[in-house]
C-alpha cells in the first residue's frame, strides 16, 4: 500500500497535439501496427478521445488490462497518466498488465466500474513489427456500441490537446494499492475474480470428480497467450486436470512468434495431438486475448457454429442456465444450426451483425442468455464478451453429463437437427479500392434482378441491415447474403479487424439433411466446393482481386 500525497494538480500537463485521421474503431476497437501506436501522441490522442466521448458520470472508475502483447506495458502507463489527469477516482489494473478480455468484462461488472480499456489485437500476431489494439467497454462490460465508437472517432479527428499526469510509472509486478491525489490505483490479481465468476457458472465439485475418475480429460493450448494463467488456475489447480493437459501456457509478448488464432490452420499441434491415441476427451485452444475458443474431440473438430448449437441444446445441464435459456443469438454469418435448436426449444434466436457489441443490449435486457459467432466466439450472460475458457467449461460439463464422446454428441445432434456444412474462405491483403469495388458490385446486385441470371439455385441476394430491438439503432451494410434453395447461404463481408489492406470473407453454409453428410470425417472443403464456385461467380472474386484461391480456409 503506498500513497502519494503531493497534489495531483501540480503534476497535470495539458499537451498540445494534432489529430490523426485513421483512428476509426473497427469490429472490435482500434487495431494498428505497433509502430503506428508508437508514434508520438498516437495512443494518448485516442485515449483522450475516449474520455471526451463519455459523460462525466461515466468517467469515475476504470479497469485496465490487456493480453500482454508487445507495447502492453507502455500503453498501460500512458493510460494511467491520462486517466489521472482526467479526474478518474479509481483505476483497477491487472497484475503485470494482464487481463483476458472476458476477465476485464467480468471485473467491470463485479466492481461496478464505469468502464474498462482492453489492450489487445486478439488473434493477430504480436511483437515490435506486429499488431496492437485498444478498445473501450462500457459499464455493463460490453464493447462500446457504435454510437460511442462514432463519437470517439469524431473526437479523434479534431483533438488539439490531451491531459496527462506526469508521475512515475506504477509498479505492476505486485498486487498493491496506491493513492494518488483523489485516485485509488489498485493492481489486482488477473485471475482471481474471473475464477470466482466461473465458480458461479459451473459445478466445480462435479467437474473435479470427472477429472479424478478420468471421465474427463483435456488438452488445452493457450497459444503462448493470455489464457495460460487462467487455465493453470481453473483446469489444473481447481479441477485437478493433469499438468500435462496445458500447452504453451506461459504468456509471451510475441506469442513465441506464432499466430495466436485457435483454428485448424494455426493450432496444428493440438489438432495433431487430438488425432493420436493420446487424444484427450476434449481438446481446446484459445486466442491472444482469451475470448475465442476452438473445440476438438478425439479425432474430430467442432465448428464454432455447431458448438453454439450444441451448448444451446444441452444448456439446462450447465448450472448457469439451469432455469432454461431466455433466448439465443448468433452473428449473421454464423450457421443456422443454432436456429434449429432454438426453434425446437421454442425460444427466440436473434441474428445480429458481426461483432460482440451487437449482443450487448440483448444480454442486458435479458432477451438472450447465450450467443456466438462463427469466428470461434461463444459467450453467455455472465459477462459481455465472448469467453474461451468458459466455452471449454461448458463442453466439459456436457461431456460429463452425457457420458458421450464429442463425436457421439455431434452425430446425435446432426441426426436430430440436420447439419450445416460450414467453412469460411478469407482473401487477405486485397487493395482496399479493389475490395470496395467488389462490395459495390454485390450491393448493385441486391438492387437489381441480375442475380436471377447467375444460377437457378439463388433465391435472393440481400444486404444485411440490423435494427437493434432494444434501442432501435440501425446498422446497415453489414454484409451481403446470397440465399440458396434449402436454406443454404453464401455471405460476403469485409473484415473490420485487419491492420493492412482489406480482407474479404466468403462464408459458406450448406444445410444438409442427408445422413451421408453426417460423417464427421467428411471433407468440408470438398463438400462445399460447389458453393465456393458459385460464390466466386457471384462476387467476381478473381476479376476484382486477381486471386484464384483464398489465402486461408477455416
Ligand atoms: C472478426 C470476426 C468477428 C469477431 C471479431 C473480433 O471480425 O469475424 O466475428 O467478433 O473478429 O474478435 P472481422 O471484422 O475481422 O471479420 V477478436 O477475438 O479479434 O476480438
Ligand atoms: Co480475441
Amino acid at each position: 500500500m503506498s500513497s502519494t500525497s503531493s497534489a495531483l494538480s501540480d503534476c497535470i500537463r495539458h499537451i498540445d497535439t494534432q489529430p490523426f485521421d485513421d483512428q476509426k474503431p473497427g469490429t472490435s476497437g482500434l487495431r494498428k501496427k505497433v509502430t503506428v501506436f508508437q508514434q508520438k501522441h498516437y495512443l494518448a490522442n485516442f485515449v483522450q478521445s475516449i474520455f471526451d466521448a463519455l459523460p462525466e458520470n461515466e468517467r469515475i472508475s476504470l479497469v485496465i488490462g490487456g493480453d500482454g502483447r508487445f507495447f502492453n506495458q507502455e500503453a498501460i502507463q500512458i493510460i494511467i497518466k491520462i486517466a489521472l489527469a482526467n479526474g478518474y477516482q479509481k483505476l483497477v489494473i491487472g497484475q503485470h498488465g494482464y487481463l483476458s478480455t472476458p476477465a476485464v468484462s467480468n471485473l467491470i461488472r463485479t466492481l461496478n466500474t464505469s468502464g474498462g480499456i482492453i489492450l489487445s489485437a486478439s488473434h493477430n500476431p504480436g511483437g515490435p513489427t506486429e499488431d496492437f489494439g485498444i478498445k473501450y467497454n462500457n459499464h455493463a462490460g460490453s464493447p462500446a456500441p457504435e454510437a460511442l465508437t462514432e463519437k470517439i472517432f469524431t473526437n479523434s479527428k479534431s483533438i488539439s490537446q490531451y491531459h496527462l499526469a506526469e508521475i512515475d510509472d506504477i509498479d505492476l509486478t505486485l498486487c498493491s494499492s496506491h493513492t494518488i491525489g483523489n485516485c485509488e490505483i489498485i493492481v489486482t490479481d488477473s485471475v482471481d475474480e474471473y475464477a470466482n465468476c466461473m465458480q458461479r457458472c459451473f459445478d466445480f465439485s462435479q467437474l473435479s470428480n470427472g477429472f479424478a475418475t478420468e471421465q474427463l480429460s483435456l488438452n488445452f493450448d493457450a497459444m503462448h497467450a493470455i489464457t495460460g494463467p487462467y487455465a493453470q488456475c481453473l483446469f489444473v489447480e481447481q479441477l485437478g486436470a493433469n499438468k500435462s493437459s496445458l500447452h504453451n501456457a506461459t504468456p509471451q509478448d510475441d506469442f513465441a512468434g506464432t499466430h495466436p488464432d485457435p483454428n485448424l490452420s494455426h493450432a496444428k499441434n493440438l489438432v495433431a495431438m487430438q488425432n493420436t491415441a493420446e487424444a484427450a476427451k476434449l481438446g481446446a485452444a484459445s486466442d491472444g486475448d482469451g475470448d475465442r475458443n476452438m473445440i476438438l474431440g478425439e479425432g474430430v473438430f467442432v465448428t464454432p457454429s455447431d458448438s453454439l448449437a450444441v451448448i444451446t441444446e444441452y444448456a439446462e445441464v450447465i448450472p448457469q442456465f439451469h432455469a432454461g435459456l431466455r433466448g439465443v443469438a448468433r452473428s449473421m454469418p454464423t450457421s443456422t444450426a443454432v436456429d434449429r435448436v432454438a426453434k425446437h426449444l421454442g425460444i427466440n434466436c436473434y441474428e445480429t451483425p458481426t461483432g460482440w457489441k451487437f449482443f450487448g443490449n440483448l444480454l442486458d435486457e435479458d432477451r438472450i442468455s447465450l450467443c456466438g459467432e462463427e469466428s470461434f466466439g461463444t459467450g453467455g450472460n455472465h459477462v459481455r464478451e465472448k469467453d474461451g475458457i468458459w466455452a471449454v467449461l461448458c463442453w466439459l460439463t456436457i461431456l460429463q453429463h452425457t457420458g458421450l464422446s464429442v463425436k457421439e454428441i455431434l452425430a446425435k445432434h446432426w441426426q436430430q437437427f440436420g447439419r450445416s456444412l460450414y467453412c469460411r474462405h478469407d482473401f487477405e491483403a486485397i487493395a482496399t479500392d479493389k475490395a470496395n469495388q467488389l462490395m459495390d458490385h454485390l450491393q448493385a446486385l441486391c438492387q437489381s434482378n441480375a442475380w436471377l441470371d447467375i444460377d437457378s439455385s439463388i433465391t435472393a441476394v440481400q444486404s444485411f441491415s440490423y435494427e437493434d430491438p432494444v434501442d432501435h439503432s440501425v446498422s446497415s451494410n453489414q454484409g451481403i447474403q446470397v440465399h440458396l434453395q434449402g436454406g443454404s447461404r453464401i455471405i460476403f463481408r469485409l473484415s473490420g479487424t485487419g491492420t493492412s489492406g482489406a480482407t474479404l470473407r466468403m462464408y459458406l453454409e450448406k444445410v444438409s439433411t442427408n445422413s451421408q453428410d453426417y460423417n464427421p470425417e467428411l471433407d468440408i472443403i470438398a463438400a462445399t466446393s460447389a458453393l465456393a464456385e458459385l460464390g466466386y461467380r457471384v462476387a467476381n472474386i478473381t476479376k476484382f482481386t486477381g486471386m484464384k484461391e483464398a489465402s486461408v480456409i477455416t
